[in-house]
């Protein structure tokens, strides 16, 4: 199996909540490495920017409110297959098609406010990463 890196970010709704430890501890009982972390506060131009690819869906506006409404933690996992892996542990998009035992399932309030990102490929998972951290900021 292939290492990899893909981003994650634990949402406004989580960290309201002080659920990133228990998010957090998912990510690692799965064998994720969390190999890069910041909690930061996202600038509205920030999250214009990072969900462009869904400038012209109908939730996008709010989404990026959302996004903007609290801190977020920005962070890079580690390991085998860790794109598709971080995928399966955050559950379906919707929370309410997620799994027993995901993230969304478990934490997450409502479609939007659905506690996690994950990059959805490796090739965007490079361009997510490089948006938040420096190679020196990385430490595997
Ligand atoms: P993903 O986060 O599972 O990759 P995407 O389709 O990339 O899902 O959507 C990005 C984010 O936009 C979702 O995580 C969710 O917060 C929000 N979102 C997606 N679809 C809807 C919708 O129909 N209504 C409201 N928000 C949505
Ligand atoms: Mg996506």
């Amino acid at each position: 199996m292939a290492t990899e890196r893909t981003l994650s970010i634990i949402k406004p709704d989580a960290t309201r909540r002080n659920l990133t430890g228990a998010i957090n501890k998912k990510f690692e009982e799965s064998g994720l490495r969390i190999v890069a972390q910041k909690r930061i506060k996202l600038t509205l131009e920030q999250a214009q920017q990072f969900y462009f690819v869904h400038k012209d869906r109908p939730f996008y506006n709010d989404l990026c409110s959302f996004m903007t409404s609290g801190p977020v933690v920005v962070q890079v996992l580690e390991g085998d297959n860790a794109v598709s892996k971080n995928r399966d542990i955050m559950g379906a998009t919707n929370p309410e098609d997620a799994e027993a035992g995901t993230v969304r399932k478990d934490f997450a309030e409502s479609l939007e406010a659905n506690s996690v990102h994950g990059s959805d490929s490796q090739e965007n998972a490079f361009i997510e990463i490089s948006y938040f951290f420096s190679a020196t900021d990385i430490v595997g």
